[in-house]
């Protein structure tokens, strides 16, 4: 499939509010904002989004005509469910900048709207969920989990989340088997795991909702490159979020997240043991804080 083709959105492969509704409740499963500013820090930080907004209406002499557009716009991405993938392509990013800011070891990214935790467990090595005719590229994902001196972490945890070979993640598209493509692999004494998967696919953000509205209406592009996610954690060290991506991907340069870095970048070959492709990727965690 060319990545420039898109995904025709049907009864089979789900519609934007559906992903977005999804997303939405796994967000208010996951995720709990009690407590996380004073009084004053909201004050602040609010006052700072609001003149922001209202100085780009004054300075851009934003008409009413265009303020109704926006506030329709805003309405739609409640309605649609799609608050959680607007926030994660267009904000996230620097979030995840300035909270990982201090690291030393592995660079981590944006964790993105479709994390699911608890995802089913097995001993490297693994073959993640799928289904008996899971189409794609077969890959064997491998590597190795120490401390930032290189030093082997025991008891080491891989939790690898991706699209199909349409760019379609579980639990959030229809037809998909509940985990298909997520697991959980524990690592060996050593730190060293063996993953198989298949190749994921771009991701293109839903053209039917209100983000792809808007994508549409300014003349963007919707893609993501394809990529694998992962937390990794061991007892001791602190768990990074990330995403690795594959070598000549027409979208690793202009990611619509922002969320390609360098070292992310995978080096992918043809597996000379067996089918399909084998990467090896190395991750270095920073100690517990
Ligand atoms: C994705 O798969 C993703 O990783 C992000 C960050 C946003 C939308 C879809
Ligand atoms: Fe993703």
């Amino acid at each position: 499939m060319s990545v420039e083709t898109p995904v025709p959105r049907s009864e089979a492969t789900g519609t934007a509010a559906e992903a977005g509704a999804g997303a939405t409740a796994r967000f208010r499963a996951n995720k709990t904002s009690e407590a996380a500013s004073s009084r004053e820090r909201v004050a602040h930080l609010a006052g700072r989004l609001v003149k922001a907004i209202n100085d780009t209406v004054l300075e851009e002499k934003v008409s009413y005509a265009e303020y109704n557009a926006l506030k329709a716009w805003l309405i739609k991405v409640g309605e649609d469910g799609e608050w959680p993938l607007f926030l994660d392509v267009w904000v996230e990013h620097s979030v995840e900048e300035v909270a990982n800011e201090n690291r030393h070891g592995s660079k981590g990214t944006i964790e993105g709207p479709y994390y699911v935790p608890d995802s089913p467990a097995q001993e490297t090595p693994a073959t993640l969920p799928m289904r008996d005719d899971e189409p794609g590229t077969p890959l064997l994902f491998q590597g190795h989990v120490t401390d930032v001196d290189g030093v082997p972490l025991p008891g080491a945890k891989v939790e690898i989340w991706q699209a199909d070979d349409l760019g379609f993640y579980s639990q959030f598209a229809p037809g998909l088997p509940e985990w298909n493509l997520r697991g959980t692999v524990l690592a060996d004494n050593e730190g060293h795991f063996q993953i198989n998967t298949i190749r994921p696919a771009p991701y293109q953000i839903p053209t039917d909702g209100a983000c792809g509205q808007l994508i549409a209406a300014a003349g963007w592009h919707a893609w993501r490159p394809a990529h694998l996610h992962l937390k990794v954690s061991a007892p001791g060290a602190q768990l990074i979020t990330t995403q690795l991506y594959f070598p000549g991907d027409p979208h690793n340069a202009d990611d619509i997240a922002s969320a390609v870095k360098p070292e992310l970048m995978l080096g992918v070959q043809d597996r000379e043991d067996g089918p399909g492709r084998v990467t090896t990727y190395d991750f270095r965690l920073d100690p517990e804080a």
